[in-house]
């Protein structure tokens, strides 16, 4: 901005003008809380410039830009009033220490409540598990209400302030939010923002033929504009649907639904979509929901003539909503989903826009180097595209609910002598298990037959080569298995950013086939690694010597040692050339704490030179914090097959 840009002066007097009667309107609710509406002011005030930007920017132009103003202001008010004062509280401490997540502390778990523990009445008696594993953060996957049989697990959301009722209530999952509160664990929700369910009363009033809620989506009286858009938009499930359009008789109009035919698109070039979906987040950010993973963040705003993917105003669209929860319930942290080509990944991680991010490029390469056995890719991808803006941090996941997707940079690809389109052909051979020698037990998900794409489907132990171990019985091969399950896991809590589990990895999950003979899962292969638990270390805590139990202690002392090493916090990570190709080396540097984790991607033991590691401050005997074992480096550094090490150099090199 330039001393003539004109805004911050129009935003000051839209205030000025707005906010005589908006006090009047609240008197009788702020005579009591004096001093909480002195701080509410004080961030209104540093907000409300940025915020006024962004809705000038997306609905400036239109005649009711004021009243646009008012209403938003007005709800920010009254949610904030709703506000229960232990969240108030909440939001103070975290205004001290903005940036506590980027603390080696925080890691955590992303569950589906039904497969966890049938309801959130039940989940509240595990919280003596999530302690066992010292989790800080809990992300439960969507448990809104959804129509019944279609509903995206959870994704079609009929009403964001009701919850399931299978699952429980909405008074249920605040009581919840307040326990995990008091055990100092976080409460991740979906924000579900991009598209609402057939069902949601916007919707069904839509169907009605309310101009207002039409208005709401985006519908078309016959094909010309769809014809139009759909020229540039890629199919999402092209398995279940073609086009990104459905044909609604009711309406007797086409309606724009990206993903399933039931989940409609939400309109947010009309601001009262923007108000209306501030309210709902608002809503659940006062049940005492902390973090929102923003669901589907690219697709959020359309411009005929582009993919409408990852559009401009897409991120001004979320550094509103941004500015609307620093003001009304500033302990909020967003965490985009933008599972996309790379550059545009990294482009909504900010501190105004989503101070977390999903890390889907780490996650393609890793499972990538797993299947070739070499680390050039990536390396060199690491190297160049690791860096997030100061104030935010990755979350580094294995697997999710959903698929894999190779979504890595095709000149990347290229620079290390690889052929992407056919680099891509080989990942879904060798993780449907189609390739020759693979040992990974995947299964295809939404085949296109128009381009050939497809994606990858399967829970981390089936795809690590543990399914087709146990299956023949090899104990080799189980063991092998294990070692890259858990050098995965290793690289995932040391390599800088929140370790986010899937719920089961943590005992080593398998593949369920079940879903196949369910008509509503079974055109969606995801559901594959949506299984019911089977595992219930929770209700019996003590050792035993099993796989599971195998997989569940390694966890608790890769989260225990990582929660010890502050050189695992956020930032300093530095990819380094080990000089062997099965090496994948990085540094992690925290004030004087210097630590090289190196990670060997093939089975067989390899190699790194003693001059290198001279090089890096290494002397004499060097301590491997993963196994507490002092090493000597005097013939070199030898790692075992599929094996991680982390070791101590802080003592090697003064540090300035
Ligand atoms: C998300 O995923 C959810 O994670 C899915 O479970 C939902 O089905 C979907 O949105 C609709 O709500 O395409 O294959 O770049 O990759 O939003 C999963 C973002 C998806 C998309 C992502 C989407």
């Amino acid at each position: 901005m330039t001393d003539l840009d004109w805004r911050p002066e129009q935003a000051k007097k839209s205030l000025n003008r707005i906010f005589p009667n908006l006090e009047e309107k609240f008197a009788d609710k702020l005579v009591d809380i004096q001093g909480d509406w002195q701080i509410f002011k004080i961030r209104l005030n540093t907000q409300w410039e940025r915020l006024f930007t962004y809705l000038h920017a997306l609905y400036g132009w239109q005649y009711d830009f004021f009243y646009t103003l008012e209403r938003v202001l007005y709800s920010l008010v009254e949610y904030w009033l709703q506000r229960p004062p232990e969240l108030k509280l909440l939001d103070e401490q975290r205004q001290v220490n903005p940036t506590w997540f980027l603390s080696e502390k925080v890691v955590g778990i992303v569950l589906y409540v039904d497969l966890f523990s049938d309801n959130l009445t039940k989940l509240k008696d595990h919280i003596p598990y999530f302690k066992k594993l010292d989790l800080n953060y809990l992300h439960l996957m969507p448990i809104f209400s959804v129509p019944l049989d279609d509903n995206d697990g959870g994704y079609a959301v009929s009403d964001y302030r009701a919850i399931n009722p299978d699952l429980g209530t909405m008074s249920e999952l605040s009581e919840i939010a307040r326990r995990l509160l008091e055990e100092g664990i976080s409460l991740a929700l979906d924000f579900v923002f991009n598209h609402t369910s057939d069902e949601h009363t916007w919707a069904k009033r839509a169907r009605s033929g309310d101009p207002e809620y039409l208005n709401y989506y985006f519908t078309y009286p016959d094909r010309e504009l769809p014809d139009q858009f759909q020229k540039y938009l890629r199919d999402i499930f092209p398995t279940v649907r073609r086009g990104s359009f459905t044909w609604n008789e009711e309406m007797r109009r086409w309606v724009w639904t990206t993903f399933n035919s039931f989940q409609w698109d939400l309109n947010y070039s009309n601001p009262e979509v923007m108000r209306a979906m501030m309210e709902e987040m608002l809503y659940l950010a006062n049940q005492g929901v902390e973090i929102f993973r923003l669901d589907a963040v690219p697709f959020i705003w359309k411009r005929l003539g582009t993919d409408c993917e990852n559009q401009p105003e897409a991120h001004t669209v979320i550094r509103a909503f941004n500015a609307m929860a620093k003001i009304a319930a500033p302990c909020i942290l967003f965490k985009s989903e933008a599972i996309v080509h790379p550059d545009e990944v990294v482009k909504y991680i900010h501190p105004d826009e989503c101070q977390l991010s999903y890390n889907p490029l780490l996650m393609a390469l890793l499972w990538e180097s797993l299947a070739t056995k070499e680390v050039k890719f990536l390396e060199h991808s690491m190297r160049h595209r690791n860096r997030v803006p100061a104030g935010c941090t990755w979350v580094n996941y294995l697997r999710c609910h959903d698929d894999i997707g190779w979504s890595f940079d095709d000149v990347d690809a290229r620079k290390v002598g690889i052929d992407p389109a056919g680099h891509r052909k080989f990942l879904n051979e060798f993780y449907t298990g189609n390739y020759p020698g693979s040992f990974a037990r995947g299964v295809p998900f939404q085949f296109n037959p128009g381009n050939g794409d497809v994606r990858v489907s399967g829970t981390l132990s089936s795809l690590a080569g543990l399914e087709e171990a146990l299956e023949k019985g090899d104990n080799e091969l189980i063991e092998k298995a294990v070692r890259r399950i858990n050098m995965l896991r290793a690289i995932q809590v040391s390599i800088g950013g929140i370790p986010l589990l899937y719920g089961g990895d943590e005992f080593g999950q398998m593949n369920d086939y079940t879903y196949m003979t369910d008509p509503t899962k079974i055109n969606d292969s995801r559901w594959i690694h949506r299984a019911k638990r089977r595992w219930d270390a929770r209700d019996d805590l003590a050792d035993q010597d099993t796989l599971e139990w195998r997989f569940f202690r390694e966890m608790v002392k890769l989260f225990r040692l990582r929660k010890e090493i502050p050189a695992f916090q956020n930032g300093g990570m530095e990819v380094t050339s080990i000089g062997n190709p099965h090496l994948f080396g990085y540094f992690r540097t925290f004030e004087n704490q210097r630590i090289l984790a190196i990670n060997n991607f093939s089975d067989k033991p390899q190699k790194m030179d003693t001059g290198r590691l001279e090089v890096y401050g290494a002397r004499g005997d060097v301590v491997n914090l993963l196994s507490d074992e002092v090493v000597s480096i005097e013939d070199g550094l030898m790692v075992e097959g599929y094996d991680a090490v982390w070791l101590d150099l802080s003592g090697g090199v003064a540090m300035i």
